[in-house]
């Protein structure tokens, strides 16, 4: 897929960083003229701008950053990138502009679109506890496996930083080279999740959507301060299906098809964008236990394109034994093809993003934010072709930037990555 910003933009960009050279100066102007179209039109608007982040005098160019994030340590201003196909984690000393590979993952698998290095994250006690976590995809003689890795950082800024020391602490095989793709965070109750496609390619052919023996398909909850079982990790006490036969006891919940990506609110509520097949793109409030309903169901609809699928839904449903999460927005063709999530900012770049949970579109370019539901109201449990989910959803418009991350500024404000390699803060 090639980048599509228009050259105008471009010139537009050379040309202020020509006349411009100081540091952090906005370089790209926000909404393009037209660009709240179709179902957007009868949304409420919110007027963002999209800011080039800038290492030194010079836009950043990340390859494909398929993560993005800052290195947690008070002050610095070390940004880091993981780059898709090269294998890479970069880091930019923004004020110097100078920048260097941290790491490179041994045999990145580069076939597929959601392979190689795909997200990073620091342990939370970082730089008490020196672990970073890094999500690639390899390819040896057994075939495609997805790596969860532990690596040992030394330094406490750009200059003296140093990752070293890989260590394996999962491995996923692969059975092809979709859906290979997930994130890696940790959350606040300081265990680390991990969120697993369905492998690929089409449709769940090998039927993992619902297959809870093995990881595929999940958001695992694991505890990396502690080993149980000849296990790299253990496995959290409090995880919902301990001691359950024909499930793998590291399953937080099920049913996802090509998660990209999840974060947690700041009320604690883990928010997770799946990417659709035919019809829908969703976005799930994920709750422990619960089983999102893939492939069975697509977006709050039967996954029709069987005969078979769709009377396994609708016999659930007719038996009263409908298990399938309802997500809390979904959105068809008409407005996108891939959702890229999403993260709720906590700065004041956009006051009026606040606690909103904004989300983008990879193929549409566009950017939405919205509200997430009142916490007290349960979540509901799909059974047949339901309403589409009730959601306040906000217009940002669309961009010249075809969108493959999210990440948070210290400050708590939202950055996005463009498959071109570029890096933006979104601004008022
Ligand atoms: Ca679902």
């Amino acid at each position: 897929m090639k980048s599509t910003i228009s050259w105008s933009v471009w010139s537009l960009t050379l040309a202020v960083v020509l006349a411009a050279p100081a540091a952090l100066a906005p370089v790209f102007a926000g909404v393009q003229k037209g660009s709240v179209v179709g179902a957007d039109r009868a949304r409420p608007r919110i007027e963002v701008r999209l800011e080039r982040v800038m290492a030194g005098d010079k836009p950043i160019d990340a390859g494909r950053p398929t993560d993005i994030g800052f290195l947690p340590v008070d002050g610095a201003q070390v940004l880091l990138a993981s780059k898709h196909k090269a294998g890479e984690l970069i880091a930019w000393d923004l004020e110097s502009g100078e920048s260097k590979v941290l790491l490179t993952v041994p045999e990145v698998a580069t076939r597929g679109m959601e392979q190689g290095l795909v997200s990073f994250t620091f342990h939370p006690a970082f730089p008490e506890d020196r672990r970073l976590f890094t999500m690639h995809d390899s390819r040896d003689e057994q075939g495609w496996v997805s790596h969860l890795s532990q690596w040992v950082v030394d330094g406490t800024g750009f200059a003296d930083l140093v990752v070293r020391d890989p260590k394996v602490i999962l491995a996923v095989p692969q059975p092809q080279e979709g859906h290979n793709a997930g994130a890696v965070r940790f959350g606040p109750d300081g265990m680390l999740y991990q969120a697993f496609g369905d492998g690929g390619f089409q449709r769940d052919p090998h039927r993992r959507g619902q297959d809870t023996t093995e990881l595929h398909s999940t958001i695992i909850r694991i505890d990396v301060n502690s080993k149980s079982d000849g296990l790299e990790y253990s496995i959290p006490a409090d995880n919902p299906f301990v001691g359950k036969s024909d499930f793998r006891p590291e399953i937080w919940a099920y049913g996802f098809r090509n998660p990209y990506r999840f974060t947690w609110a700041p009320d604690g509520r883990l928010v997770e964008a799946d990417v659709g097949q035919e019809a829908f793109e969703e976005i799930n409030i994920v709750e422990p236990g619960r089983n999102y309903g893939w492939g069975v169901r697509e977006g709050a609809d039967c996954f029709s394109v069987t005969r078979k699928r769709r009377q396994e839904c609708e016999a659930a449903c007719a038996e009263g034994a409908a298990v399938y999460t309802e997500p809390i927005h979904h959105y068809a063709r008409t407005e996108g093809m891939a959702i890229i999530g999403g993260e709720v900012p906590t700065g004041s770049a956009v006051p009026e993003l606040a606690g909103k949970y904004v989300f983008a579109d990879h193929v549409s370019k566009k950017l939405w934010a919205m509200d997430l539901p009142d916490p007290s109201v349960a979540l509901t449990v799909g059974c047949g072709e339901d309403a589409p989910p009730k959601a306040t959803v906000y217009a940002l418009g669309k961009f010249g930037v075809v969108f493959i991350s999210f990440g948070s500024t210290p400050e708590g404000d939202l950055m996005v990555g463009g498959f071109d390699g570029s890096i933006w803060k979104i601004v008022k």
